[in-house]
């Protein structure tokens, strides 16, 4: 049994107690989203607009409107998954927020991406810590139209089952992490962002690829593996893959041999840089040394 998520804050998600079945997942409601609601996603949605062109990847620039995201409104999970499922299989489940991490394998494996119902709070607009519908489904839902990328998603879902069992998840959350998350891949145009909680953040949409504070490193398994990561402020490594099927191969890899070899070898800080690292960029870490 993976961690069980804290407590939910019912003031600022609505769903908190909502009824769930036995897989965590709920009735979304679409039906009672106030306009006010409605509006907050259209207001994320034109922030990201605004910043995203020229930045994030092309695969998933083209999801957004092949999934009609850029039609007004929080999406319906249950019409937007008949559009996905036509394409790679995929189907997006409302949960109320995170479920306990054998709960969101499950998912994962079987093609299903659980995404939080509720939306932020107004106050909460710029920057959240539990990841809200915005984050779920404008940051994660696109990209699973892509096949290389989808495959990998149904892999990490059994491959975290597996980690689960070998008591090695914190290593695989980190390929999760640095990747699914904050991931940035190399394309002729230059560098390009693919990680969700980059692509549903305006201001680290900017940083992770123009500042000059945090590292850019090329993909390596082991040494992701091995890195810490930080999850309340922008990534002071960010790395880079050459495409979603070198992600994808490395998945292909025997993960139990590569967590024996990580387990002997000491982490790696998050603004390390290491002597072996096909380095991008050095970054100044100015912004984090403040
Ligand atoms: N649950 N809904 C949801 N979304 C996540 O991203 C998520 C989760 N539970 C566990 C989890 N992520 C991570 O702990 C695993 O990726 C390790
Ligand atoms: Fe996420």
């Amino acid at each position: 049994m993976g961690a069980t998520p804290a407590a939910i804050d019912s003031s600022k998600n609505r769903y908190a107690n909502s009824p769930r079945s036995a897989d965590w997942t709920i009735d979304q409601q679409w039906h009672t989203y106030s306009a006010e609601e409605h509006d907050r996603w259209d207001r994320l949605f034109r922030c990201q607009q605004e910043v995203l062109p020229g930045r994030a990847c092309a695969p998933f620039l083209e999801a957004v409107n092949t999934l009609q995201l850029s039609s007004a409104g929080i999406p319906n999970m249950e019409r937007l998954s008949d559009r996905l499922e036509k394409i790679t299989g995929w189907r997006v489940v409302p949960v109320v927020e995170l479920v306990p991490d054998d709960v969101f394998f499950d998912h994962l494996a079987n093609r299903r991406f659980p995404a939080g119902a509720f939306i932020r709070p107004e106050e909460e607009f710029d920057y959240l810590e539990e990841p809200d519908i915005f984050h779920d489904i404008f940051g994660h839902v696109p990209l699973l139209t892509n096949p290389s990328y989808a495959k990998f998603m149904e892999a990490y879902g059994k491959g975290g089952q597996r980690a689960l069992q070998l008591g090695q998840l914190h290593n695989l959350a980190r390929l999760y992490w640095y990747t699914i998350e904050f991931g940035l891949l190399q394309t002729a145009q230059g560098l390009r962002i693919f990680g969700a909680g980059i692509l549903s953040s305006p201001r680290e949409s900017v940083f992770s690829l123009e500042d000059a504070s945090p590292n850019r490193v090329a993909f390596d398994l082991e040494r992701i593996m091995r890195t810490k990561h930080i999850i309340d402020d922008f990534q002071q490594t960010y790395f880079v893959i050459d495409s979603f099927e070198q992600l994808l191969e490395s998945c292909y890899a025997d993960f139990t041999d590569a967590y024996q070899r990580v387990k002997s070898q000491p982490e790696i800080e998050a603004h390390e840089i290491m002597p072996d690292d096909n380095v991008l960029h050095r970054g100044t870490h100015a912004y984090f040394d403040k």
